[in-house]
């Protein structure tokens, strides 16, 4: 394994002069940093299931799942083992390494964990990556689902700490982290990330970055996702995020965590090819396949199977990546670039 340099203590002056530098230049350390340590050229491909959709009493603002804003969403109650595990299958055969499950709670109850450790077991089973995303967990939640077989927990923290309190009201950032603290604490692997275009700085794009990379481990997958705006919610008529800056974000997360895989995410529908391939150069190492994300639309597979092909990438088998991407691990002396990032290029 190649040396990187893992920080957990970036200022948020060194993250914004990553986000401010010339394009071309971004771009060339950040495709260096993902040479440098991941396979360029493939992709770990995750297929997404709602398995518990809408009804949420939460009030995030871009989210068309919660209750309170009239988006047309139907809730659904949590689905049956042999429902989940036929899309699982589904979503095996057209190549998925990865089945992430989403529900629409705050956090699950205590009743909830029993039924979807059954289906969590059963994905398992079918020689599949396990993903869940519930929301906030209880005590031994983290624990309970780790033993049926789990293998990566999602919890975004989704924005800066500062611009937090405009999008979300009903939990606060802390009560994100401490779910992270349990998920790493019961040896799960973290996905966690954000969503850009909702309205935020560029210095606040910045700050999620920071936060992310200085989380006392950094995720094992990391979701970059352009706020999919759904009629309906606060967020329905936010103005586009240009696609440049889009780019330089996944950029500046490839740098900031080199070891973690960055995932191009929600808002692949609404971006040109030409777009995502720049992802992809900038250090993007993972998508979201199938033609639904939880509720809303994602590209055709046959669309992604053809990118792919266009773009020479291919789908990573299995992750291979060491159980925690934590610092200790990965300890050296500054070298190469001399920007602390961890990449080979020269001074
Ligand atoms: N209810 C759980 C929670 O909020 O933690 C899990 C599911 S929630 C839908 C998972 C993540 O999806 C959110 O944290 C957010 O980052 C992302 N998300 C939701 N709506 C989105 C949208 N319209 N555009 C982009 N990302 C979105
Ligand atoms: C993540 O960061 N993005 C995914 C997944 N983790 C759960 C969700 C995107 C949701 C987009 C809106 C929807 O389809 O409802
Ligand atoms: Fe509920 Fe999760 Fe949507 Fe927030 S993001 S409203 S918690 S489903």
């Amino acid at each position: 394994m190649p040396e990187a340099i893992v920080r957990h203590d970036w200022s948020r002056e060194e993250v914004a002069a990553l986000f401010a530098l010339p394009f071309n230049e971004l771009l060339h350390r950040a495709h260096t940093v993902h040479r440098t340590h991941h396979d360029e050229n493939a992709v770990q491909v995750s297929t997404l299931l709602s398995i518990k959709t809408g009804g949420c009493p939460e009030d995030c603002a871009y989210c068309p799942q919660a209750a309170r804003y009239d988006t047309g969403v139907a809730a659904q109650k949590l689905m049956e083992v042999d429902a989940v595990l036929a899309r699982a299958k589904a979503a095996k055969a057209a190549g998925a390494s990865r089945f992430c499950m989403g529900a629409a709670w705050r956090g699950p109850k205590d009743r909830d964990i029993p039924k979807v450790a059954e289906i969590v077991r059963a994905v398992k089973d079918l020689g599949l990556e396990t993903c869940a995303t519930l929301g906030l967990l209880g005590d031994g939640h983290a624990q309970q689902l780790k033993d049926a077989g789990l293998d990566y927990y999602n919890h975004n923290i989704d924005t800066a700490p500062e611009f937090y309190g405009d999008i979300i009201h009903t939990r606060e950032y802390q009560d994100r982290l401490a779910t992270l603290e349990q998920v790493r604490d019961a040896g799960l692997k973290t996905c966690c990330g954000g969503i850009v275009g909702m309205g935020e700085t560029r210095e606040q794009r910045a700050g999620l970055l920071q936060a992310l990379a200085n989380l006392p481990e950094h995720p094992h997958s990391v979701p970059i996702n352009q706020l999919v705006p759904v009629p309906g919610t606060p967020l329905g008529n936010a103005e586009k995020l240009d696609p440049f800056e889009f780019v330089r974000t996944i950029a500046v997360a490839r740098i900031l965590m080199p070891l973690s895989i960055v995932r191009l995410s929600a808002g692949r529908q609404q971006m040109d090819d030409a777009v995502q391939a720049l992802c992809f150069h900038a250090g993007a190492g993972s998508i979201f396949y199938g033609e639904k994300l939880l509720t809303t639309g994602n590209p055709d597979t046959e669309h992604d199977r053809a990118l792919f092909r266009r773009l020479d990438l291919h789908a990573m088998e299995v992750v291979e990546q060491a159980d925690t991407v934590h610092a200790d691990l990965m300890e050296a002396a500054p070298s190469g670039c001399g920007h602390g990032c961890g990449c080979s290029a020269a001074a």
